[in-house]
């Protein structure tokens, strides 16, 4: 019984499709890196990646080899040179985060490039996306927490870096540096 309930809460923090995080799980892990790194005065990095062009994936090619795209982007996230897949987790349908802990935003984006290289890697085919393979947009954020500051604005940070990516034409990374609670530049 034990070892059931014991299964069933580490199944509550896995996302069943990719076997990746969940974002319930992520939000945990931000929250306590989030402190840590305040402790430390370290900076946190977070990239957030959109695969391009999904939705035109899953009506060229179907649903069922869509999801088997979502798990080898997964696979590349956790099979990078970060040493820890604690912090990749799938936000939502076609999103992954990857929370980087003490790192800077120049570290961040070299990490940011070797994933979008590994996603590109994997050379799957998206015979209507302008690229020919399947590509993610790629948004970074970078902070210093303060005590006083929330791990929202990290993620909002990331968010918007994406949109950006997006808009300038896809398969591309983007970065922000968030400042302070409501200050932040694009770089
Ligand atoms: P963009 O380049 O702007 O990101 O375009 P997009 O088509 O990727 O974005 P949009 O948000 O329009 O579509 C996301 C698609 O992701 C729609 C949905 O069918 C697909 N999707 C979300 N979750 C899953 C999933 O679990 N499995 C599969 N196969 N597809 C999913
Ligand atoms: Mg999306
Ligand atoms: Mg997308």
């Amino acid at each position: 019984m034990k070892q059931v309930n014991q299964k069933l809460g580490e199944l509550a923090f896995i996302d069943p499709l990719t076997g990746v995080r969940n974002r319930r799980s992520f939000d945990e892990t931000m929250e306590s890196e989030w402190a840590i790194a305040c402790a430390m005065e370290v900076e946190l990095s977070l990239l957030y990646l959109d695969i391009d062009f999904f939705k035109r994936f899953n009506d060229t090619y179907g649903h069922q080899l869509g999801d088997e795209c979502l798990r080898s982007i997964a696979g590349e996230l956790v099979g990078g040179d970060r040493g820890s897949e604690n912090c990749v987790a799938r936000y939502g349908g076609e999103e992954f985060v990857v929370l980087l802990p003490a790192m800077s935003a120049e570290s961040a984006q070299a990490t940011a490039g070797r994933i979008a290289a590994a996603i590109s890697g994997l050379k799957i085919l998206h015979k209507e996306s302008p690229f020919g393979i399947v590509t993610a947009s790629c948004g970074i954020a970078t902070v210093r927490p303060t005590a006083g500051g929330s791990p929202r604005e990290l993620i909002r940070g990331a968010d918007d870096a994406l949109y950006a990516a997006k808009r300038k034409g896809r398969a591309r990374i983007e970065k922000i540096v968030v400042l302070s609670a409501y200050l932040t530049r694009v770089l």
